[in-house]
């Protein structure tokens, strides 16, 4: 009896062992009623998290990708938050590299807290069209950074767009750097941002974009600056009067996620994620130029006035930009800004 007792304990304790070791994989599995033969299919989750709503061609880059990737492979399941819903950009990074999240998508800005050298790609004017910055995003160097991701627990697949940003305030025709004097104006967690926004003479702060519209709102900041589609889709036409078409910067999303994730995944699946990402890029980059090309005039339909600069005043916002270029143009960051200048007077 005592014997049968010990056997039995010591059988609980292996099994309690084995089911502790098991990776904590977040499984789903697709249909109750199975019949008893069929296995079902274990599905592992892949959140998705991203600051924007659902309107916004980022999203429907996501809903896309997991279109794409259910129609060739059953075992994962996709599920999309928006909104901040997972935390801002650099929070679903960290999220990222601890494992209670799977993807997102954010603007390169905040990733050169992680990994310095994508802070080349946030100097105001590097890119003068969206054509040249597919040709750095999607060649070399693109591959280079999105490839330096891994070290970090992310993994890079490919850029959508975020697209270039303009200026918003609520209360000044913003035509010179001068108009912008004293103006309280949020960007993204990047010292480069900040630098150009100083050299503007505005009076810069960092924000995470959740807390973006209540602030702007509430008049805990002047203004801020994004993308046509952004000042749209979440409606800061409601909260602020002017939009200046500065264009000071072309900004990159990086779609990625975790590395574990990627690591435990069949190269079949790998495959699938890969090519998923990509068709979700070309739709997503679509959406979004079809909308920073059409929005203008629904922003001004909806009260604001929007300022477009002639090539001399955009060229005095250019000219203090570059001011700013030798501070943060140093080491690796340096090497990287040559090769792309270089790269884009091919
Ligand atoms: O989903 C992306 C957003 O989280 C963020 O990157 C948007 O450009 C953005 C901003 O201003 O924060």
């Amino acid at each position: 009896m005592k014997r049968s007792l010990a056997i039995l304990l010591t059988l609980m304790l292996v099994v309690g062992l084995f089911a502790g070791c098991t990776p904590k994989q977040q499984t789903t599995t697709e249909g109750g009623n199975t019949p008893a033969e069929t296995k079902p299919v274990e599905k592992r989750v892949m959140r998705i998290g991203i600051g924007l709503n659902e309107d916004h061609p980022q999203f429907k880059g996501l809903e896309k990708f997991k279109e794409e990737l259910n129609k060739k492979v059953d075992t994962i399941d996709v599920q999309l938050f928006a909104n901040s819903a997972l935390g801002d950009d650099r929070a679903m990074m960290e999220g990222l590299q601890l494992g209670t999240q799977e993807g997102t998508c954010p603007s390169t800005a905040p990733i050169g807290n992680f990994v310095e050298e994508f802070k080349v790609f946030d100097f105001p004017y590097l890119f003068p069209d969206e054509a040249s910055a597919d040709k750095v995003l999607d060649g070399e160097i693109g591959q280079e950074l999105l490839d330096s991701l891994s070290a970090k627990g992310m993994k890079g697949l490919v850029y959508w767009e975020n697209g270039f940003r303009n200026l918003t305030n609520r209360q000044v025709e913003v035509r010179k750097p001068e108009d912008m004097k004293g103006l309280k104006v949020r960007t993204m967690e990047n010292p480069i941002h900040l630098a150009a926004f100083r050299a503007f003479g505005a009076n810069p702060t960092p924000m995470a974009f959740g807390e973006l519209f209540t602030a702007l709102q509430q008049k805990t900041v002047d203004g801020q600056e994004n993308p046509i589609a952004t000042i749209y889709y979440n409606k800061f036409y409601e909260v602020q009067g002017y939009t200046t078409l500065t264009k000071h910067l072309y900004s990159p999303f990086v779609f990625m996620i975790s590395q574990k994730f990627w690591d435990e995944s069949t190269p079949e699946e790998q495959e699938a994620i890969m090519e998923a990402a990509k068709i979700a890029r070309d739709h997503e980059r679509q959406l979004n130029r079809e909308a920073n090309e059409t929005l203008s005039k629904e922003l001004e339909a909806n009260g604001m006035k929007v300022i477009e600069l002639t090539p001399e005043e955009q060229q005095a916002f250019q000219t203090k930009a570059q001011a700013i270029y030798g501070e943060f143009a140093q080491g690796k960051i340096a090497e990287y800004l040559d090769r792309v200048q270089k790269e884009l007077a091919k």
